[in-house]
């Protein structure tokens, strides 16, 4: 990517004095990590900021630096730089409102890995090639000369490896293993980041994962694998990073061209989590046809209505 972008987006930076650091709803590790080292980054900069997510945060507030600051409002919307991280649109955040209808002298910078959908910000930086938003922060700090310390080392890592399934699915490239490589070297700690990102199944939603298996069935027409939870299937404390973790082992799958979850919520919507592992196939076609959207191999969709079973299956009505 280019390094003028960077340069550009730390200077907003430098000259902001309010600023609001805000990731997705149902936050996952790499939205959690991405905003915690933007944390970090204004902190070393002298900043004054706010970090920002619409749901409490899962993890462990030893896990990485600065989670105990994060809030899921703010006092006054009158900062003078918005950073949005991991969105793929600007609904994500839950302050789309906010965002939209800023006023002229409050910029938005926005950094993300998902394919483009619609501009928002006064400086977007995307790469969709990233395996995470992580890794575009590992070339911000590098364009801008700013040391690695361990806090940012164990930020960047928890993002690549919670967004590549640990280095399981295809976004991950020679340069998300060498990045990994280089913070492993800078201080991050490797056993802590699996201990609370992949280690911390419980037991209800090891059963959650029981169910969608033994519900498993394959679509041979479209030779496509699709499996149901209902709402008494998934405990409310199930993370929404569990589920993608689940989506990531059944894409495990031999020789199907894809693999659809759809998970029903107790308040009449369904969620669909599609997977592929196919390098021609891209599933986020299908998701945008459904509504939804994300990466080639990863994305999904949400419909309301409610699953029911049928003869030959189910259907949603
Ligand atoms: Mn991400």
């Amino acid at each position: 990517m280019d390094a003028q972008l960077f340069i550009k987006a730390y200077n907003l930076i430098k000259s902001a004095n309010n600023i609001l650091v805000a990731t997705h709803e149902h936050p996952d590790g790499d939205a959690v990590a991405s905003a915690a080292a933007l944390a970090e980054i204004l902190e070393l900069a002298g900043k004054k900021y706010e970090l920002y997510c619409h749901d409490r945060i899962n993890y462990p507030l030893n896990f990485l630096p600065h989670l105990d600051e994060f809030k899921t409002n703010y006092e006054n919307f009158n900062f003078d730089l918005i950073i949005v991280l991991d969105c793929s649109v600007v609904e994500r955040t839950k302050l789309d409102k906010e965002i939209l209808g800023r006023r002229p002298n409050q910029l938005v910078l926005e950094i993300d890995h998902h394919p483009k959908i619609k501009s928002y910000a006064d400086l977007e930086i995307r790469d969709s090639a990233a395996a995470a938003t992580t890794e575009i922060l590992y070339y911000f700090l590098k364009a801008n000369k700013i040391r690695i310390n361990k806090n940012l080392a164990n930020c960047l890592l928890a993002g690549i490896l919670t967004d590549t399934g640990n280095f399981l699915y295809p976004s991950t490239s020679p340069q998300t293993i060498n990045i990994a490589s280089e913070m492993l070297a800078k201080g991050a700690r490797l056993p802590q980041i699996m201990e609370n990102t992949w280690r911390n199944k419980s037991i209800a939603s090891m059963k959650a994962w029981g169910k969608a298996l033994s519900n498993l069935k394959i679509n041979k027409i479209y030779n496509f694998a699709y499996t149901i939870l209902e709402p008494e299937d998934v405990p409310l404390e199930m993370a929404e990073e569990e589920l993608e973790g689940l989506a990531g082992f059944l894409s495990n799958l031999d020789r199907v061209n894809g693999l659809m979850i759809l998970r029903e919520l107790p308040e009449g919507i369904i969620k669909g989590n599609l997977r592929t592992a196919k390098p021609n196939v891209d599933i986020s076609k299908l998701a945008r046809a459904l509504g939804g959207g994300g990466h080639a191999k990863a994305a999904g969709f949400t419909v309301t209505g409610s699953l029911q079973k049928t003869e030959n299956g189910w259907t949603i009505v």
